[in-house]
């Protein structure tokens, strides 16, 4: 009897090995209703980080919703999101967790929301809530910086699901966890806030990027260091 349970706990071991094998490349998300985490397929170039699976965001029902304290908070569509002037660069995405990966974005910056809600004399920064519930905390300083911008398009091409349509923060010379993706809300606070991934890991709340290592995945994971700050290259 024992002999059999071992025998049959063999084959079920052997089965899910080379089940693993033959999916090795297989991203589970796709042709799904759900994104995630995947760093499998196309994606060995261009990690995909959620805290959690969600149900993909449909565009035509999708609004950004500016709250908190403002003048004028208002719901937007993708639409008008679209007509918002254009800010465009080329930037590099560092993760906390080494990797890194670089493309072009094009958004617009969150002076034009700005216009369009007055935010408080109060207001010192922007809690951006995901539809993974993912939270991150950006002051108004960092979202002003030239580097900084609210993401709609990557490399000429809306955000797909898994890089945070239809709306992300890029932010390149802080970590890859200060830019949420997949936003759904965005309130303008009086008080510093706290995200999901410095609460979960031993991870700064500023994220400025530090002297140390980068293992870009464009260039083969190839190590080299980085003095801090936004990598440029
Ligand atoms: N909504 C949401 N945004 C997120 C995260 C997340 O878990 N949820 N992870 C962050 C982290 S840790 C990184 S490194 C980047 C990675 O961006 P990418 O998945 O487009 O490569 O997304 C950031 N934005
Ligand atoms: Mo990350």
């Amino acid at each position: 009897m024992t002999r059999i349970f071992l025998g049959v706990l063999g084959g079920v071991a052997t089965f899910f090995k080379s089940s693993n094998t033959a999916f090795a490349g297989f991203n589970f998300w796709r042709s799904s209703e759900y994104v995630g985490k995947t760093r499998d397929g196309i994606y060995e170039k261009f990690y995909i980080q959620y805290y959690k699976p969600f149900k993909r965001i449909k565009g035509d029902s999708w609004t950004l919703k500016i709250t908190g304290l403002c003048e004028h908070p208002q719901d937007l569509s993708l639409a008008e999101i679209n007509t918002l002037p254009i800010k465009s660069q080329v930037s590099r995405i560092k993760c906390v967790e080494c990797w890194s990966a670089k493309a072009a974005w094009s958004g617009f910056s969150l002076s034009e929301l700005e216009k369009r809600v007055k935010p408080s004399p109060e207001a010192v920064g922007v809690l951006f809530r995901c539809a993974d519930t993912y939270v991150e905390y950006l002051a108004l300083e960092d979202l002003h910086h030239a580097r900084t911008l609210l993401a709609h398009t990557m490399n000429g091409q809306p955000l797909t699901d898994e890089h945070g349509f239809p709306l992300r923060v890029i932010i390149p010379y802080k970590y890859g966890y200060k830019s949420p993706k997949a936003i759904l809300e965005i309130e303008f606070v009086s008080e510093a806030g706290r995200g999901t991934w410095n609460r979960i890991g031993p991870y700064s709340v500023d994220g400025t990027i530090l002297p140390g290592y980068d293992h870009p995945l464009d260039r083969g994971k190839k190590r080299r260091r980085i003095t801090g700050g936004e990598i440029f290259d």
